[in-house]
């Protein structure tokens, strides 16, 4: 032992993380957390459900605009190599359009989704391997930043994928300094494709964070049974609430688990004890909506053009080819 007071598992990401947010006003989780393989199913039925309209809306999207899109992300010689990364894959179902597409028009490339779930990557890998056996592909389990890094060292063109909306969970300040990076080592000839869930009516915002079923709700508390297994807490499922809403002022909906009465959390892998008054929250969730102006700005900001702005017919949603 290294005469640290604290086991072991205490070192691990999640475990830092957990003792720096509970110790912050409010207290604060990241929804990055979220993802481990319960949570991954869960946001599977997440985006099936009936008020949940991005992954569908982005799928119709994807389908109606798949010619001008993959011909905006691929180099115009078709022989050219080129990497098609995709951070945070999930399960690929939006992105198969493209490849299909990209695969038909005799596009030579590489695919290399990211992911941090490793049952997602597992079970994307399997069902392309079924449905596109011709594809190359090279998966990666890890965050956002550590794929970037492991990217920007290899030679080649790059298209960039970063669909679903994922880029509306950075707080602004932490988006304009990811999309920095992300457009920093890009050559003049790579390409981002951007998610963006535009602004819209407010209560329909709202539904697809808070639905009838209450899948979303398990979605955000299960990070509290992540919590118990993996760091040995003893969160009482049943004094926590899943609240949600949506700021049109900022853009942002806003995710909190409420502890319903005041209570002591034991925490075994921090050593510490986290007391909770009744009604207070953890915030574990920031889910940006965008308008074209910001979007806009965003680019800007990073240094990139707005090549072309893709939209569905209901304007909910947009996907943008970004170049340096
Ligand atoms: C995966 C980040 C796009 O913010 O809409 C869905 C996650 N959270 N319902 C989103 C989520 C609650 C989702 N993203």
């Amino acid at each position: 032992m290294s005469g640290s007071p604290l086991p072991a598992v205490a070192s691990s990401d999640l475990a830092r993380h957990v003792a720096q947010g509970l110790r912050r006003t409010p207290k604060t989780l990241s929804s990055m957390y979220f993802y481990d393989d319960a949570g991954s199913q869960l946001f599977q039925q997440i985006m099936a459900l009936p008020e949940y309209y991005p992954t569908r809306t982005e799928f119709g999207l994807l389908t109606r605009h798949q010619a001008a899109i993959s011909q905006a992300l691929r180099p115009s010689n078709l022989a050219e190599p080129f990497f098609l990364l995709e951070l945070g894959a999930g399960d690929g179902l939006k992105t198969k359009i493209l490849l299909r597409h990209l695969l038909d028009t005799g596009a030579s490339f590489t695919y290399v989704p990211v992911d941090i779930s490793a049952a997602a990557i597992d079970g994307l890998v399997v069902s392309l391997h079924q449905e596109l056996p011709e594809l190359r592909v090279e998966p990666q389990v890890s965050d956002y930043a550590t794929a970037l890094t492991r990217m920007a060292a290899r030679p080649g063109r790059k298209a960039v994928l970063f669909l679903g909306s994922n880029i509306g969970n950075f707080l602004p300040a932490d988006r304009r300094e990811f999309l920095r990076k992300l457009a920093q080592p890009l050559t003049p000839d790579d390409r981002l494709l951007i998610g963006f869930d535009l602004q819209k009516d407010p209560r329909q915002i709202r539904a697809a964070y808070d639905d009838a079923q209450g899948v979303t709700a398990a979605f955000n508390l299960n990070l509290l049974t992540r919590l118990n297994r993996e760091l040995g807490a003893d969160f009482d499922l049943t004094s926590w609430q899943h609240y949600t809403d949506y700021d049109p002022l900022s853009g942002a909906v806003r995710s909190y688990l409420v502890s319903t009465r005041e209570q002591r959390v034991r925490i075994d892998a921090l050593d510490e004890t986290v007391a909770f008054d009744a009604w207070e929250v953890i915030h574990t969730e920031n889910s940006y909506k965008f308008t074209r102006h910001i979007i806009q700005q965003a680019a800007t900001e990073a240094g990139l053009e707005v090549a072309h702005f893709f939209t569905d017919e209901h304007d909910y949603f947009a996907d943008v080819v970004l170049a340096p």
